[in-house]
């Protein structure tokens, strides 16, 4: 029998938009998910502040994890899930999916043989597992073989790379059962008004106003605001059973976002929280429902935004901003959503996890 730490355990580690992460075949990994999520904590060195001993970057943005397979649905070509290793606790977390990640699954979807290409392009329907919805990716594929290259620029990553255009449906109430699943455009918590809003991505949106900031800080400096953290998460953890989430305390959403008003062109300006550290731009399902919220009349987002009217949204962010595409009906309610991420092989490999220790699971 194989042993990982001696053997090594195939892997490809991949830029997926603004993230990295260690991508897997589920047939490489144990079936049993304690088991998974033990090798995963040694792989990536966690828990530790530095994640020394692993792969891991230090952040939560590069300590993400896409298990692959065949697909288990007739409208899909592969199966994605996605886990959040935590970097400084022993916790590996399937509530939430990640639309960054997403964009280096058809990629390897075709590296690993899991799918054949189709042309000059592929499109890759991917099940996301943490959600139950399916993605749509169209991969470039000249010649047989995954091209990164290209001229697509994202913001938050040097140069220029192949585009990785996403689409997806049906991703309303993705985990919390319902867009809004207060029943309300506004709640308060703590005496601040939220929306409590999931579009494919479980958010709790406040105005950045409210809690003195200007909401153009950078990263380190919301980083480094303790008091301002420690409000932001005693709203969050009110926020999580009221969106259906059940207790939150380990987990990684609902991510917490703070919007004011675009400065550069855009449709609002965002600090988002995921939810411990602020996110260095913010994520892609995230930035989808942020716009959602951005529709409400009665969100705390609809005032401050600007809304574009061809659709094309930019949510501005620490490092730029991030595109999306928002479909509305007549109605005003958002139908379909879409992105443009670009993706990146780094390193095709075996991994090799940390022994054993005490404080992993
Ligand atoms: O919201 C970070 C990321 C993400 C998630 C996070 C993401 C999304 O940027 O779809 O992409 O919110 O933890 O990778």
């Amino acid at each position: 029998m194989s042993d990982p730490e001696v053997d090594g355990l195939p892997c490809l580690w991949m830029r997926g938009g603004t993230s990295k992460g260690a991508y897997f075949l589920a047939s490489d990994l144990p079936d049993d998910a304690d088991e998974r999520d033990n090798l995963l904590l040694r792989i990536m060195g966690s828990p530790d502040p530095r994640q020394i001993d692993g792969i891991g970057g230090a952040d939560p943005l590069t300590s993400k994890v896409a298990i692959l397979a065949p697909s288990s649905r007739e409208d899909a070509d592969v199966d994605y899930l996605f886990l959040q290793v935590f970097v400084d606790q022993a916790l590996v977390s399937d509530a939430q999916a990640c639309g960054n990640i997403l964009a280096g699954v058809g990629p390897v979807a075709i590296e690993r043989g899991l799918i054949q290409v189709t042309g000059d392009e592929t499109p890759v329907r991917i099940n996301m597992l943490n959600t139950g919805e399916i993605a749509t990716a169209r991969i470039s594929t000249p010649g047989g073989k995954v091209d990164y290259r290209g001229a697509a620029a994202i913001d938050g990553v040097p140069g220029t790379h192949a585009a990785v255009p996403l689409m997806f449906a049906n991703i309303a109430g993705s985990m919390c059962g319902a867009l809004l699943p207060t029943g309300n455009e506004t709640d308060t918590i703590n005496g601040i008004e939220a929306t409590l809003i999931d579009n494919g991505m479980p958010c709790v949106v406040m105005r950045a106003a409210d809690f003195g900031v200007r909401g153009q800080e950078t990263r380190d400096t919301l980083d480094a605001d303790v008091e301002l953290k420690a409000r932001i998460e005693a709203i969050r953890l009110k926020a999580g059973p009221m969106m259906s989430l059940g207790d939150v305390s380990e987990k990684s959403v609902p991510k917490m976002t703070l919007v004011s008003p675009p400065q550069n062109g855009g449709m609002i300006s965002t600090r988002s929280f995921i939810p411990h550290r602020c996110h260095a731009t913010i994520g892609v399902f995230a930035a989808v429902s942020v716009a959602t919220a951005c529709t409400l009349p009665g969100s705390p987002a609809a005032a401050l935004a600007s809304f574009p009217k061809d659709g094309r949204c930019l949510i501005e962010h620490p490092t730029g901003a991030a595109e999306v595409v928002i479909e509305r009906n007549e109605a005003g309610n958002v139908t379909s959503a879409g992105t443009m991420r670009t993706a990146r092989k780094l390193m095709d490999g075996l991994v090799y996890p940390a022994p054993l220790r005490s404080n992993t699971i």
